[in-house]
């Protein structure tokens, strides 16, 4: 039976234009969802944008427009940025589409049927960067600011409906107990599980409706009231698939892909999809996905990246980047420089460093080598291989690592072991290279044998290489293929040892990656 395996980025907000945060997690998305189409599972990757909520009104009605107007602005960036950058979603879920709110309001609606939704009044610190009500004791810790951006708290009181979160949190404890693979990575699973330990209120879900100018989904049992934005946008991984039926034309379309394989989101929105998420699902009797995946924060300059600071790295630096070295650049650097799951700093000098050590020196400087020698030695065509010796142990068992691990990595989210271990492959077949001589061994026609070895050796090594850099680097990796004579789909299996490309015919290209000064 066909794997399938559905994979989101968080919806984000329209209230401005996207920047790296954004186009990280859904790189990241991306790279998983080519890994396994590639492989031949059945992927479904959806991104989208989230687009009710306090914030957007305040923001439309900063620059005078309508929230549906500034949202309608506002996603065509993010729809060309993901153009750009060469990502492959099969579906982008808006809010404020038809299909979206009428599940979240039939979705109310059985939680109302089910008495997991009761009415009550609620007072209390609300953040309204986060659109979230701050307990007492983190109000005061925080010196009654926001800690995700220092702004004051507000004091909000109004009559609310409450979602009986506490009745599920024993459940879910125990779910993420019973499953250590639930939240992902392992520390911040732990962060989870104390914070559950510390008790949990019930979740207040709507708003009042004239507070947000009537932008919002409206609460089906009662039209004063407007569902609370993260129980809107939680439901978008759920919606998006045509669940739960409503009787239109998008009933039951992605069903098959349901429970989520991997929901990937920043460690800021953690809490909402680790513990909100899956209550609701649990209330709902529906299935809970299989990992919420946080990663870190990028920094700049140590700091954490925020408006106020101005220095985030913004679309148009994005578009600099993408100009400077190439789309595929980017993508690669976003996750070679941080280890998955981890904080990491932007740094160009860093960016400059890693590309010319690594993709210049490193896998464009091996191809360009392996081709001209293979031309020059060969006339273009990889000769098969003779017999393997001592010399080439080091590249096969590298080879035979990235290409059985690849899998494994990608399951687990660990981007930067696969990169690890490409850069392990080809800085071993550059050694092999510099010890064996092949140029020297060219002169001497009794070493033809050995030479052909050589040659194989290194198409084969860097062919490998490349299949496994290609769901990062799509277009690169495609032209470094083509260069070897590579058309179809790469291989990402090994064959005997220098048998994969024999009778290949190479052919010179553009360098892949010029050295940057
Ligand atoms: O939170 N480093 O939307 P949002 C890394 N609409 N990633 C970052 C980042 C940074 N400095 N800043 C942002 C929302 N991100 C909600 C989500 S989901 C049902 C609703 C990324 O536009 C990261 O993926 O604020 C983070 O989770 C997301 O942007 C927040 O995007």
């Amino acid at each position: 039976m066909t794997k399938t395996f559905y994979v989101t980025t968080p919806i984000y907000y329209v209230n401005d234009v996207p920047h790296i945060g954004h186009s990280y997690t859904t790189i990241a998305a991306d790279i998983l969802a080519r890994f396994f189409r590639a492989r031949g599972w059945d992927v479904r990757f959806l991104t989208g944008t989230d687009e009710h909520g306090i914030k957007i009104v305040k923001a439309a009605a900063e620059k005078g427009m309508t929230p549906q107007e500034l949202a309608d602005q506002v996603v065509v960036h993010f729809q060309s940025l993901w153009k750009e950058l060469n990502i492959t979603n099969d579906d982008f879920i808006r809010t404020s589409q038809p299909r979206h709110e009428k599940r979240v309001q039939e979705i109310i609606r059985q939680l109302v049927a089910k008495d997991e939704i009761y009415q009550g009044s609620y007072e209390g610190w609300y953040d309204e960067g986060q659109e979230e009500f701050v307990t007492e004791s983190t109000a005061r810790e925080n010196e009654y600011k926001s800690a995700i951006n220092g702004k004051p708290l507000v004091r909000y009181s109004e009559p609310s409906y409450f979602f009986r979160l506490s009745k599920w949190t024993p459940k879910l404890i125990e779910h993420i107990e019973a499953n250590a693979d639930f939240i992902q990575p392992a520390a911040r699973r732990n962060e989870v599980l104390s914070k559950l330990a510390a008790g949990v209120e019930d979740l207040s879900i709507s708003r009042a409706k004239e507070k947000l100018g009537g932008w919002g989904i409206e609460m089906p049992n009662d039209p004063t009231h407007s569902v609370y934005v993260w129980i809107d946008a939680l439901s978008n991984y759920y919606t998006a698939l045509g669940r739960p039926a409503i009787g239109d034309e998008y009933d039951d379309a992605g069903a098959k892909y349901w429970p989520a394989t991997v929901h990937l989101i920043g460690k800021d929105i953690l809490w909402f999809h680790a513990v909100y998420w899956p209550c609701m699902l649990m209330a709902l009797d529906v299935p809970l996905p299989r990992t919420v995946f946080a990663h870190g924060w990028w920094t700049s300059n140590g700091k954490k990246m925020s408006k106020s600071l101005g220095n985030f790295v913004s679309r148009e630096q994005i578009a600099e980047i993408c100009t400077e070295y190439s789309v595929d650049v980017y993508r690669w650097f976003l996750m070679r420089a941080v280890t998955f799951g981890g904080d990491g700093d932007f740094s160009a000098q860093t960016l400059r460093t890693k590309y010319n050590t690594e993709l210049a020196n490193g896998v464009g400087n091996l191809l360009s080598r392996t081709v001209n020698m293979i031309g020059r030695y060969f006339e273009g065509t990889v000769p098969p291989a003779g017999e393997v010796g001592p010399d080439e142990q080091e590249v096969i068992a590298s080879a035979q690592r990235l290409v059985s691990g690849a899998e494994q990595a990608m399951r687990n989210y660990q981007f930067h072991v696969l990169l690890d271990d490409v850069v392990s492959l080809v800085d071993a077949t550059n050694r092999y290279i510099d010890q064996t001589a092949p140029f020297k061994l060219a002169k001497d026609p009794s070493q033809r044998s050995r030479l052909a070895t050589i040659m194989a050796t290194c198409a084969q090594a860097v062919c490998i290489a490349l299949a496994q850099l290609e769901p990062i680097m799509p277009t690169t990796a495609r032209l470094g293929l083509e260069q070897l004579g590579v058309d179809g789909p790469a291989p990402t299996e090994s064959a005997a040892w220098g048998e994969r490309l024999k009778g290949s015919i190479v052919k010179k290209g553009e360098g892949l990656f010029p050295r940057k000064q």
